[in-house]
This record gives structure tokens, sequence and C-alpha cells, in this order.
């Protein structure tokens, strides 16, 4: 099992530049990971780090996007698979945290973990490749060719469950900027400004 940390702290080892978008329970992780830039992006909205992911790589051909996205949110925003697979951005890295919960509020079960098949999904889409991680080590291995040949990848982690408080999460800790100042943030930053 892998260790949402480990694997954030691998992609900006690997590439400082990545622009790192994140989804529900790892937007609190990155906490423990990021540093003063402006290269990330906690995403608000529940299953749209996919999109908005989409939406920068397009925008910015030449730097790596990888989007931490939860499978709850990506399976509600299934629609977003073959959007990516249609536009096909050779620089998005699509990265699912696979807990089979909704970490964030609690731990329910999502229906994917039983009926569903994402990676499957993402490979029907258009994905150009599709691969799936269990330890820490193989993937960082594979980061660099992963981080360097041609996307979009969908990469699947058998992510370690970090259930939160629901009724607490508000007081968790979360990176330095909230989106609302890192997103104008980081566009200067990518836009050169
Ligand atoms: C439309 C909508 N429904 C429900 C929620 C409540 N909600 C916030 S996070 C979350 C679970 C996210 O699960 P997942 O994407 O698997 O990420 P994890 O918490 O497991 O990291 C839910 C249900 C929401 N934000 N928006
Ligand atoms: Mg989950």
């Amino acid at each position: 099992m892998i260790e949402m940390r480990d694997a954030m702290r691998a992609v900006k080892s690997e590439d400082p530049d990545a622009v790192v978008l994140l989804a529900e329970t790892s937007t609190m992780a990155f906490a423990d990971v990021s540093g003063p830039d402006d290269l990330y992006l906690p995403v608000p909205s529940m299953s749209k780090a996919s999109s908005v992911g989409l939406g920068i790589a397009m925008a910015q051909p030449d730097t790596n996007v990888v989007i931490f996205d939860g499978d709850g949110s990506l399976l509600m925003n299934l629609g977003s698979l073959v959007t990516v697979g249609k536009q096909a951005p050779r620089n998005l890295v699509h990265i699912l945290l696979a807990n089979d919960v909704y970490a964030l509020t609690g731990g329910q079960p999502i229906p994917s973990a039983e009926r569903g098949d994402l990676p499957g999904m993402a490979r029907a889409a258009g994905y150009k490749s599709v691969v799936q991680f269990r330890d820490i080590e193989q993937f960082a291995s594979e980061l660099p060719a992963i981080l360097n040949e041609d996307g979009p990848t969908f990469v699947v982690l058998d992510t370690v469950t970090e259930v939160t408080n629901a009724a607490d999460w508000k007081n968790y800790p979360r990176p330095p900027k909230d989106w609302k100042i890192q997103a104008p943030a980081m566009r200067d930053t990518l836009n050169g400004k």
C-alpha cells in the first residue's frame, strides 16, 4: 500500500515544475509536502480536479500536470475520462488514489469498489497508458518514464486509507494557500508574470 504523501514527494522531487492538483483528503495530506511554490492547486469542488487539470494541461502543453484524484470523486465525474481521452494531452498524469472509500466524509464504501473498473474505463476512454502500483519503490522507479512519455496516463495507486473525522475536517491542516489565492497566483506563475 502507498502512503499518498510519499507519492506526492516522489512527483515533486522528480519534476519540481509539475503542476499538482489535489482533491479531497489529498488536499490535507499535501500540507505536509508542499513548499512555498505556486504550482499546486487544491480543487474545492468534489470531482472536478480531473476537469480543471485537463484545462491546465491543454493551456500549458510543456508543463507536466499531475492530478491526485479521489476514487469517489472520479466516480462522480466519469465523463471527464472521455473528455481527457478525446483531447489527449501528452502532459497529463491522472493519479487515482484508490482507497475504495469516501475518506473525507467518514469512510463510506464507494460503489466502484465492487462494481466498476475505473482503470478499465480510463483505458476504454482513450488514455494512452494505464498502470497500477502497490508499493512506493515501484512507483518511484517508473515515475521518470511516466512523466516523460506521452500521456494522458492513468496511474492507480493502492493507497493507505486515511479516514477523516467528518465533523472536524475543517480543522485539518491545509497547504499554505487556499484555492482562491492559489489559482490566480499559479496562473501568473505559469504565464511568466
Ligand atoms: C456533490 C457533492 N456530494 C458530496 C460531497 C461531500 N464529499 C466531500 S468529499 C467526499 C468524499 C471524497 O471521496 P474520494 O473522492 O474517494 O476522496 P477521499 O476522501 O477518499 O480521498 C464527499 C462525499 C461533495 N463535496 N459534493
Ligand atoms: Mg476515496
